[in-house]
Formats: structure tokens, sequence, C-alpha cells
């Protein structure tokens, strides 16, 4: 038997010199640092089995302090044998997205180190490298089989040469809190309590941070009898996998350290897997399994799609935002005879689809998927499908502003509005989706051609004429309709982009005008954007020319369709 300890329990060396260990922040700790804490401190700690980087997320979500990366389970879980089937490099990609996944350290399952002290060392590099915390290896012979498998029979790596495999990997490790525990196996093979302790205290001469002593029994006789006569040289770390009836202060009183319930999350997923499966096979249906199993939400919340969308509002592009769009479609547009008498202008028939159709079609080609629109005239017969409706009941005594105002709550975040009855091109709305001003809207320069026809068009005056320097500056709007006819500088082609600020501006507004309804109902959109301008808002003109079909005639209708 042994000598009585030359080396009593360790304190925590990773504590900052004069901090007690609840005085340091865990959170801000390394990972190997938290781990050799663990295993250092008086209090036992507890690794939870994980296979993969879900299971190691929910291993942490239930609170444990650090997770044993099980060969047993991970082998299960890729569909092999626990006999070094899996690469060690193949273990190493899983136990990456299982440290990837987590903040709590993993100590993983080594097996044997894989081969000689040669690639035990690179093991410890790697490992190092990968964001693991410490690895554990067992004195058998590579390729090693599971300790619950004809144990007895198994070979043990003689002692001088695991002992070299130590020494090798704590040379190798760049982390002085990486925790390299070594694993007895002398119990399982069948020789006994002499062993036992003769090869525990050679790893503990060789560097090992700590001993784990396995045991096959069903009670934890030879543990507690290892746990009496070693009397603390080295913390232990034990796996009660087969004595798993003896209550856990049991551990505690002997002065176990570290206890690793080693397989539990792979064997639970097993059984409930099979289950699920078995029963959809059966029933061709998922009628009973889907209250059973756990929500989509549960996954991506897991996954941590939060996060995720929170990075996209940081860094990706306007045109990769969640851009809405809000189509105005109450009025009838009587000027279009017999063709709206029956439904309102958005939805006649331009080359065999509704305007609306293309309209909406020509958001979501540039990603705009949430859209809404508008009714009023005849709304029975504005039935597109994937679409937000909101109601303008009272269309035949208000103006385009009161529908706007039924959409309210649609206006937020960045939002796109425009009419029902005018076809844009794709670049017009993309142009518009990037633009980084709060309030923006669309001028055709070329604004002749509706002069000269005498048309209701929507003229604006802006803070200078469309030219090549144009581009460059930043125009604004100054008004519409002015009254001399050179000061006319374009026309509105009734599109406006609002972003998350423009459209609570739009918001605080419509709340305004709601005091005062007879106002209300007479406004158009352009007296909107009149009286943002004159609060001071600086309305963005964006020049282009043409690529836009305000459809006002029945040879509009016609051309609309070639558009
Ligand atoms: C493992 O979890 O892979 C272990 C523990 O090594 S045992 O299966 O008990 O050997
Ligand atoms: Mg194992």
């Amino acid at each position: 038997m042994l000598e009585k300890p030359a080396i009593a329990r360790q304190g925590a060396r990773s504590v900052p010199p004069g901090a007690t260990e609840s005085e340091t922040d865990m959170s801000t700790l390394k990972k190997t640092t938290k781990l050799k804490q663990m295993v250092q401190r008086s209090e036992l700690a507890f690794l939870m089995e994980a296979h993969n980087g879900l299971s190691a997320k929910v291993a942490e979500e239930a609170g444990f302090e650090g997770i044993w990366g099980s060969g047993l389970s991970i082998s299960a879980a890729l569909g092999v044998r626990d006999h070094n089937e899996a690469s060690w490099t193949q273990v190493l990609e899983v136990a990456e997205f299982m440290s990837d996944a987590t903040t709590v350290p993993m100590l993983l399952d080594g097996d044997t180190g894989y081969g000689d002290f040669n690639t035990m060392q690179r093991v410890i590099r790697k490992l190092e490298q990968r964001g693991v915390a410490g690895v554990c290896i067992e004195d058998k012979i590579f390729p090693k089989t599971n300790s619950f498998i004809r144990g007895a029979g198994q070979p043990l790596a003689s002692i001088d040469e695991f002992s070299g495999k130590i020494k090798a990997g704590k040379d190798a490790q760049s982390d002085e809190d990486f925790v390299i525990v070594a694993r007895v196996e002398a119990f399982i093979a069948g020789w006994g309590l002499e062993e036992a302790l003769k090869r525990a205290e050679a790893y503990r001469l060789a560097g090992a941070d700590a001993i784990l002593m396995h045991s096959a029994l069903r009670s934890p006789s030879e543990i507690l009898a290892f746990m009496k006569e070693w009397a603390g040289r080295l913390p232990v770390v034990i796996v009660p996998t087969k004595y798993y009836q003896t209550p856990t202060e049991v551990f505690r009183d002997a002065g176990v350290s570290v206890v690793i319930w080693a397989n539990h999350l792979m064997r639970s997923s097993l059984a409930v897997m099979a289950q699920t499966a078995k029963r959809i096979h059966d029933e061709q249906t998922l009628i009973n399994v889907e209250e059973r199993v756990a929500p989509l939400a549960e996954v991506f919340r897991i996954q941590g799609e939060h996060s995720l969308e929170e990075a996209e509002k940081r860094y990706l592009p306007k045109h990769g935002r969640s851009v809405k769009g809000i189509v105005l479609a109450a009025s009838q547009g009587a000027e279009l005879g017999e063709l709206t008498r029956d439904r309102p202008k958005a939805m006649v028939s331009l080359g065999g689809k509704p305007l609306l159709a293309h309209i909406l079609e020509t958001y979501r080609s540039v990603n705009v998927k949430e859209l809404s629109v508008v009714r009023g005239y005849r709304k029975d017969a504005v039935n597109l499908a994937n679409v937000k409706y909101f109601d303008n009941d009272a269309f035949a005594s208000t103006q385009e502003v009161s529908s706007l105002a039924a959409a309210a709550e649609a206006l937020e975040g960045d939002v796109l509005v425009s009419y029902g009855d005018v076809l844009l091109k794709k670049y017009i709305l993309q142009e518009l989706i990037d633009c980084e001003d709060d309030v923006a809207v669309m001028v055709d320069a070329d604004h002749a051609e509706s002069r000269n026809r005498g048309r209701a068009a929507d003229f604006v005056s802006c803070s200078e004429p469309n030219s090549r320097r144009a581009f460059q500056n930043h125009v604004t709007l100054k008004g519409f309709r002015p009254e001399r006819a050179d000061a006319v500088h374009g026309e509105w082609m009734g599109v406006v982009k609002l972003s998350p600020k423009g459209a609570s501006l739009v918001r605080d507004k419509l709340r305004v005008l709601a005091a005062e309804p007879d106002r209300l109902r007479a406004l158009k959109l352009p007296d909107l954007l009149s009286l943002l301008v004159a609060d001071g808002v600086a309305v963005r003109v964006l020049y282009t020319t043409g690529h836009w079909l305000d459809v006002d005639s029945l040879e509009d209708v016609v051309a609309g369709a070639a558009f």
C-alpha cells in the first residue's frame, strides 16, 4: 500500500492571489481555468455527458458547470462502436462543435490518447486550439474497448509507457490550466486495488492533474476502497454509471472531486427517438407526436436564431433588411368606366393579371415580402393571397391619407408606400430601399409629357433640378404643384420610402390629424408629404426618368399590359 500522501488536495491555484473563489468572476475565466478550478476545489463538481453541439447546449442550460465529451456517446451518435472506429480528428470535429456551442468547459474523453506519446502531443495542441479545456486518457491499448464490454479480458498499457504519454501531454500544453486526467482501468481489467493505487501514484508523479478511477461494479466498493487508501494525493474523478444507486453524499463524504454522468443524454435521446420513429411509422401521421416533441421555436431558440437576427440588422446592407410595403388601393377609378364597375382600379386586368398582382410581384422581386393593401371600393373583389388587408370603408368620402391611416399599424420599421394604380420598375423600389434617408420619394425628371397631356400629375419643386451634379447632391423636396411652371422639377411617381424613424414621424402626424377629421378626409399623400416638409423634415428626392406607369385611362391599361 502507499505511504501517506505527500501532497494534500491543492487549493485552486488559478484563483488570483488574494481572491477567494467566490470573489472570482467565473464568467471571465478561461475554460481551462474553470475546469481546473472545478477539479481542484473542495466542493464536489459534476460533468454532464454530451455528444454534439445540441446536447452540449442542453447540458449547459440545465445548469451543469462542465461537459464530459463522452467517447461512447460521440461514437454512438456517429453510428459507430466505441472502439476508436471514429478517427481522432473526427472526434475533434465534434468536440469543436460542442465547445463552440457552450461557455462551460469540456473534459474530452480522449480514450488512450489515440496512439503513442507523439500522437498525444498533437492531440493536446489540437484540443487547445479548438477550445477544449481538458482531456482524459485511459491506460488501455489502442484501439480501446468500452470498459463495460469484456472488461476483465482487456489488456492494460504498461505503467511506464502510459506515464510517458502523460508527461508528453503535459509538456505539449501551452495553456498551464489545460487539464489532463489519467484514467486507471485496473479495476475494470480485474487487477485489484493494489494495482489501481500503484498506477494512480505513477500517473500523479508523471504530472496528471487528476485521477479518474473507474469501476464496473454495481456497488461503489472498489472506488471507496481506493479513496480511503489514496487519501487525497490528487483529485479523483469517478463515473458511477454502474453503481448509480449510490447516494451522491457517499461520494462527497469519500472526498471525490468530480462525478461524471457519462452517457445519459445520449441514452435518453435514443429512447425517445425510437418511440417517436415507431409511432410515426405505425400511425403514418404526426398528429400524436407534435405535442410530445420540442416545438420548432425551441429549436430555433437554442440555435441562437435571435442573435443572428440582431446581427443581420447591424451588418447586412439595407436590401437584406426586412422592408414592408403598403399599397393604397381603395379608390374605384371611375375614369376607367365599365372596367371598374365591379372592382376597384387595382383589380383591373393587365395582360391577364390584376394591376395589383403586378405591383405586389414587383415588391416581392426586391424582397419586400410583408405586404399590406388598403381596400375600399368593392373590397370583396380584392382577394389576392399572402397579403394583409386593411379597409378604408369611408373610401367614397375620403382621400389617400385616410387610407394610409387605416394601415397605420403596418407603418413600422422600413416601409415603402405606393399607389395601387402605379406600376414601377423594380430598380425604382430597390433604389428607395437602399436610400438611407428617413423619408425619400422618387421623382421623374422627364415631366414634359405629363404636362403636355394635361393630366393631374403630382408635379414637384425640389432643392435643385435634375442634373449630373444632382445625382451626387442631396436633393430635397420643396413642395408640390408650384405655381410657376419653371419651378417644376419633375413628377412624383407615387411611391415614398420611410425609415423606421420616417415611419414614426408619419404615424405621429396621422395621430395629430386624427383630431381634425374634416381636414384629414381631404388629404392626399402629397399633402401629407408637404406637411412633413413644413415641419422641417428633409424629404429626399431621387431623380430618374421614366420606368413607371400611372394607370389613369384605358390607354394606360393597354400600355400597362406591355409594361
Ligand atoms: C465514456 O463515456 O465514453 C467513458 C465512460 O469512457 S465509460 O463508458 O464508462 O467507459
Ligand atoms: Mg470512453
